[in-house]
């Protein structure tokens, strides 16, 4: 039997070193936030400070050279200031109520003895990115630290739902864990899945990342995990599956994490959307990792420019990458397939032969066509960005 501590004092500790240094801003010159404070908390390694209270730390770019991130290089991302700090797995359950046939309770024991199954899959911030709008908007301004490729282990949620008998006229299972506000006003963080999209046989909560037990950070001992969609659904020290009979309309469902009910989730900058439904699957994005913004190449040797790309679940076709600012492109190569819900690598060998600017792009195309765009798509809270993006290097 494990359980996993850290003092409130080890916390209080890291969070007053942290209040000492600046706090996080400005627009960063790279699509990383490489300019950021760098903190150490528990299980981590050293990470960009967003916020410390609740804790948002962001992933520094040399970790995205991996097709694999390190436990301890995952972001991680907190709504609200009171997280658990330590959970002993003696007392804990996952408790499934709400609109089934038989109430349970789940133990880690019991958890563990159903089927065990493993998805590679991308966690990715809705607001990943979010520092690049234009016009500015409201939120954690985020680089492109906000995500990560994890190996996830747990038990299908399907199976957990099966063993709770869930009624016919279920419409939502919602997600609560461990976590809480500061004050009875602040809203709880609590979300909820459609019923059919709940039961789909990807789903899981996960008890392991990358064969681990999790970090209690990023949501020890359990998560919910819903490949393909954006992480504010993967539910971290997962508490309580309810099973509801109508939809969930609180906080952290509506008004917070709402799109514009159109194919591009977008509207003219500036502008209030009229409909609005639920962030869900995520879209397509490719990051060139190398080289970096401003970087000086050397005139007539080759250089391997690479990066990641991955889609809401539908697999990368291909990628196509561009080294004269989007005139002409040529197709990268694909590196080592994981799955429909992991990143894949990409590389293009590239020798220039001229002085000179030279603006480098690459434009991923998942298994059903999606692709990015060329221009910034805005929505008022900064999600989903997928431009395709530039990276100036000078040769010579
Ligand atoms: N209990 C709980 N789970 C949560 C959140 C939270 O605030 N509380 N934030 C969500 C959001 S918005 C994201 S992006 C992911 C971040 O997961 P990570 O911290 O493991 O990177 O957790 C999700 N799960
Ligand atoms: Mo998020």
């Amino acid at each position: 039997m494990k359980s996993r501590v850290f003092s409130r004092r080890d916390f209080l500790k890291t969070a007053s070193t942290i209040s000492m240094v600046t706090a996080f801003g400005g627009i960063p010159v790279d699509l990383f936030a490489s300019e950021g404070k760098l903190v150490r908390f528990p299980e981590k390694t050293d990470l960009i400070l967003l916020t410390s209270r609740p804790p948002q730390l962001e992933t520094p770019k040399h970790f995205f050279k991996e097709l694999i991130t390190p436990n301890e290089a995952l972001f991680v991302r907190w709504h609200i200031a009171n997280i658990p700090t330590s959970v002993d797995l003696r007392t804990w359950r996952l408790k499934i109520g709400g609109n089934i046939e038989h109430p349970l309770e789940l133990s880690m024991d019991d958890l563990k003895g159903l089927p065990k199954v493993s998805d590679t899959a991308v966690l990715q911030c809705a607001g990943n990115g979010r520092s690049l709008f234009n016009p500015r908007v409201f939120g954690g301004q985020w680089g492109n630290g906000a995500m990560g490729n994890v190996t996830w282990t747990g038990a299908r949620l399907k199976d957990i739902l099966a063993k709770a008998g869930v009624k016919g006229d279920s419409v939502e299972v919602a997600f609560n864990g461990l976590d809480s506000g500061p004050l009875p006003t602040v809203p709880d963080f609590v979300k909820s899945l459609p019923v059919d999209k709940a039961l789909e046989e990807d789903i899981i909560v996960a008890y392991e990342m990358n064969g681990k037990p999790l970090t209690m950070l990023n949501g020890f001992p359990a998560r919910l995990v819903v490949p393909g969609w954006y992480g504010t659904y993967w539910v971290k020290a997962i508490s309580d599956v309810t099973v509801l009979s109508k939809t969930l309309e609180e906080f952290w469902m509506k008004p917070a994490y709402r799109i514009p009910d159109n194919p591009c989730a977008c509207i003219p900058p500036g502008t209030q959307p009229g409909k609005t439904v639920p962030i869900n699957r995520m879209n397509t994005r490719s990051l060139i990792i190398e080289p970096s913004q401003g970087n000086r190449l050397p005139m007539g040797k080759e250089v391997a420019i690479s990066g990641l790309a991955f889609s809401g679940g539908y697999g990368i076709k291909d990628v196509i990458v561009s080294v004269d600012g989007g005139k002409t492109w040529k197709e990268a190569k694909l590196g080592k397939d994981l799955g429909k819900y992991s990143w894949i690598q990409f590389t293009l060998p590239w020798k220039p032969t001229q002085k000179g600017q030279y603006t480098l792009m690459a434009r991923a195309t998942n298994s059903i066509g999606e692709s990015q765009p060329f221009d910034h798509l805005w929505n008022p809270s900064g999600y989903m960005l997928n431009t395709i993006e530039k990276v100036d290097v000078t040769v010579g």
